[in-house]
């Protein structure tokens, strides 16, 4: 059994090998699947031009796969069914990503073999759930948000060039809240109708990217990718920084760890029998169902960790989540009413509440401090679109009157160029996403003065856009009914 091992507490050479398969990898030509370049494109290929020019950033899509051994690739490659093949926004995203670790895995183990290294290569996953670990003391906590010492910073970390990318915007996390674990791994069910509280993801067709996140997929798994940014923060580029890896090996251990909470998987034969191609380490085409991949264990893998189960975790938001049954249902009681752009400072949404008498859902119940359990509240952030790649946005909710603003969540917009155009594989509408605001409304109407009528949402991205550009459809508050 191969045992995948926290990064930044490997004694032995595993970071060292993975470094020099991936040189090895790089020089293999972009048509033979076990190439680094052909491993890439199964997540997603593009030659978009456009660079942050304005952030400092000299890349582009089109720079990072000119790069590549061979290019440009044959068309009938790039439109195969084993390239730009990543599911998200859907809740294929956990199993199709472990396929794809388990034969990428696969692959290093058999090139570090062929430069002479140990037998059993396994990958390592990246722990930055750590950040937000009670068992820790505060430093242990920040140097979680660090990539490995081994990825580099500005520079790469003498012998392991392989795994040093210049295209990244940065190489430390920026907040603690980009990589909150638990609120995701507090959810019952693995699908449920409403976004937010589904682990796993919404219900989809095979779907390159539905554009809907569920939990799990926004907070880590987007924040985290968008954060890094550079090539991390593109679905087209993703998988060709090495630190892709081991952030999806911690996304992959986490859903065992949600298992290991004695959750369930959906048990939807749509799901379970749905199938996806792959190659695998001698370069043969393989098909794999997701039920062939619900055992981590069948598939010859452990994680030395599972994620903690503990219970204050992240605050109390896991209290209020714990007691929903995933079946609740939501009713818009407030939304905008036009499409507004981002800037790189504070965006107010301005809200149209529904008449009272026309609202099914508990707004009263948000008004007073007297309920049992508060109502649950929901922002969903709608057709979100634009273009380039924007670091985690945050959200905050405040009343009109006060200045004072209560966070609610950030979002990660990743895909967010793909999801805006119309194409084969995507409807063109943008991405959505959910968050839940019940702690933070909670707070809000303990303000003197406080009326449902008065609410303000805003939107501050946590980093310069530069020359992204980012138009929300739609922002709704849905509350309980
Ligand atoms: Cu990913």
């Amino acid at each position: 059994m191969r045992v995948r091992k926290n990064a930044s507490e490997i004694t032995d050479d595993t970071l060292l090998w993975y470094s020099r398969a991936v040189e090895a990898m790089k020089k293999k030509d972009i048509t033979d699947p076990t190439s680094w370049w052909y491993q890439g494109a199964i997540h997603g290929y593009g030659l978009d031009k456009s660079a942050n020019l304005a952030l400092g950033e000299s890349w582009s899509q089109f720079s990072i796969w000119q790069q590549a051994q061979g290019f440009p690739p044959p068309n009938s490659l790039v439109h195969s069914q084993f390239w730009q093949q990543c599911q998200h926004g859907t809740w294929y995203f956990l199993p199709w990503h472990r396929m794809y670790l388990q034969f990428f895995e696969a692959i290093v183990a058999k090139t570090v073999i062929e430069l002479g290294g140990p037998e059993n290569w396994t990958l390592p996953y990246w722990n930055y759930c750590d950040a937000n670990n009670p068992a820790l003391n505060d430093d242990q906590q920040l140097q979680a948000l660090n990539l490995p010492t081994e990825f580099g910073t500005k520079q790469p970390t003498p012998d392991f060039t392989g795994l040093w990318m210049e295209e990244r915007a940065q190489y430390t996390l920026s907040s603690k809240q980009d990589a909150s674990c638990e609120a995701a791994l507090a959810l019952e069910h693995f699908t449920t109708v409403q976004p937010s509280q589904s682990f796993g993801g919404v219900k989809t067709g095979f779907s390159h990217d539905s554009g809907t996140f569920g939990k799990l997929e926004n907070n880590p798994h987007n924040l985290i990718h968008v954060d890094i940014g550079g090539a991390m923060g593109d679905p087209n580029t993703a998988a060709l920084d090495p630190i892709f890896w081991l952030h999806h090996a911690n996304i992959d251990r986490l859903w065992q760890s949600w298992i290991d909470r004695g959750r369930e998987n959906t048990s939807d034969s749509s799901w379970l029998d749905q199938a996806f191609d792959f190659h695998d380490a001698k370069a043969n085409p393989v098909s794999v169902k997701v039920k062939d991949v619900l055992s981590t264990e069948a598939l010859g893998y452990t994680y030395s960790e599972n994620y903690p189960d503990v219970k204050s975790h992240d605050g109390n938001k896991v209290s209020a989540l714990i007691s929903l049954e995933g079946n609740e249902m939501f009713d818009t009681i407030a939304a905008t009413t036009k499409s507004f752009s981002l800037s790189s400072k504070s965006t107010s949404a301005k809200l149209e509440f529904l008449p009272e008498k026309q609202q099914v859902a508990k707004v009263s119940a948000l008004a007073t401090l007297t309920t049992q359990r508060s109502s649950q509240v929901i922002i969903a952030l709608d057709n979100i679109t634009g273009s380039g790649v924007v670091g985690p946005v945050n959200v905050f909710v405040k009343t009109f009157a006060s200045s004072e603003r209560v966070f609610v969540g950030k979002i990660g917009l990743f895909g967010l160029t793909q999801a805006s155009t119309a194409s084969v594989r995507h409807a063109g509408t943008g991405l959505n996403v959910e968050l839940d605001a019940t702690e933070a409304l909670e707070q809000l109407r303990k303000q003197s003065g406080w009326k449902i009528e008065d609410l303000r949402i805003e939107i501050e991205p946590n980093r310069e856009l530069g020359e992204a550009n980012v138009i929300v459809g739609r922002v709704s508050i849905k509350a309980e009914v």
